[in-house]
């Protein structure tokens, strides 16, 4: 039986994989996470407790992470701090974890032979034009535009380097935008729809033109296991399910399921330096390791979310307050 660990497995993304590990392997599985505000240990505990054990910890900490390490064939790297606005301001953590805690991670995987896949995202290469034909793939060039795509671009840059030079087994991944369940509330799609269970109107950023590319997490999910289970050594492999759609349309679908107006909604300050469009070419994981997403319809999931959110409202509502106040100090 396979031994992973999942860094930042307690995470929205981290702990969806680690259900879908639960469900479509035999491996067992230690989450090491450091338990920040973002972490979700209740979407841990209904897992098997004998396939899975949790580590409060950071990865950062080069003992325990060695020990760790050590005791498992694989470590998957989802733990970062992950919320752009919150880099505008106040970088430090991003650097000491998506940064120093990559550094200490590379290390301890080399040193004891252990495989690693490292979960960057789609924002290391920059942003595109609303009329760009071409997409993002494997081989574009890095160009980070936040303080939070600059420290996952660097992670990047350590990993390929310790590949290369210190012969660390690893891969990469980008992947684009998750939605799912168990996501914070300072998130683009929790927040609309927790403020349209609140009666409040969704916030747009500017003028709400802005494109991400959804993806359900249960995809990205099998997606990095797919790349876990048959993705050659060294190599990067894009995520994407072609889910292209502008903020403005997404938060008009989430009105409608509401049944509130399209235009019943608040247009607040831009993000600076906000990227326009992410748009990703998944091709080489398509056609090399013949993955398929599955959760495609974007309508149904969203509807789906929506009943998530509001038969979950215990969890999310004790972050609500607190993040909206945040929000609104910055005229967000
Ligand atoms: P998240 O913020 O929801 O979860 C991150 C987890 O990491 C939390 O549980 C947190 O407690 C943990 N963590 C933070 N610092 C840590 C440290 N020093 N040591 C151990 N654990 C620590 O983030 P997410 O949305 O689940 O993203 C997971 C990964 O996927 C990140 O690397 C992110 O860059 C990447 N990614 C996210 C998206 C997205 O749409 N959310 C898209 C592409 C890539
Ligand atoms: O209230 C809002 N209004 C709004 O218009 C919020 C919170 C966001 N937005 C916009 C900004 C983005 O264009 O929505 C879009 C999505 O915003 P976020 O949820 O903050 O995601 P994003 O900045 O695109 O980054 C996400 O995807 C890539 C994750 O948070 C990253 O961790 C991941 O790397």
């Amino acid at each position: 039986m396979e031994r992973v660990l999942v860094t930042g497995g307690a995470g929205f993304i981290g702990a969806n994989f680690c259900r879908f590990l639960i469900d479509h392997t035999d491996a067992s599985l230690t989450v090491l996470d450091k338990m920040t505000y973002a972490a979700a240990p209740e979407a841990l505990a209904p897992l098997p407790a004998g396939r899975i054990s949790v580590v409060v910890g950071d990865i950062a900490d080069p003992d325990l992470v060695g020990r760790l390490v050590g005791d498992h064939d694989t470590v998957v790297n989802f733990a970062a701090e992950s919320h752009n606005d919150t880099a505008l301001s106040d970088a430090g953590s991003f650097v000491a974890t998506n940064l120093v805690g990559t550094y200490v991670l590379v290390e301890a995987a080399t040193r004891a032979g252990c495989r690693l896949h490292h979960v960057s995202t789609d924002e290391v290469y920059g942003d595109l034009a609303l009329d760009e034909q071409q997409r993002f793939t494997e081989s574009s060039p890095y160009r980070p535009s936040s303080p939070y795509a600059a420290t996952k671009a660097g992670a990047d840059h350590l990993v390929r380097a310790w590949v290369r030079s210190r012969g660390l087994r690893a891969t990469i991944s980008h992947c684009s935008n998750n939605l799912g369940p168990w996501q914070h509330v300072e998130k683009f799609l929790p927040r609309q729809i927790t403020n349209l269970l609140d009666g409040r109107r969704p916030r747009l950023y500017g003028d709400g033109r802005h494109v991400r590319d959804w993806i359900h997490v249960e995809d990205h999910s099998s997606a990095v296991w797919t790349i876990l289970d048959r993705g050659r050594i060294g190599e990067t492999y894009v995520i994407g399910a072609d889910g292209e759609h502008s903020n403005r349309d997404l938060v008009g679908v989430l009105l409608a399921a509401f049944d509130r107006p399209p235009d019943d909604v608040d247009f607040v300050a831009d993000r600076p330096g906000h990227d326009l469009r992410y748009a990703l070419d998944a091709t080489k994981l398509r056609t090399e390791l013949g993955w398929i997403p599955q959760r495609t319809d974007l309508a149904r999931e969203l509807s789906a979310l929506i009943d998530w959110y509001r038969d979950h409202e215990s969890w999310w509502r004790p972050a609500k307050a607190a993040t909206e106040a945040a929000y609104a100090a910055r005229g967000q």
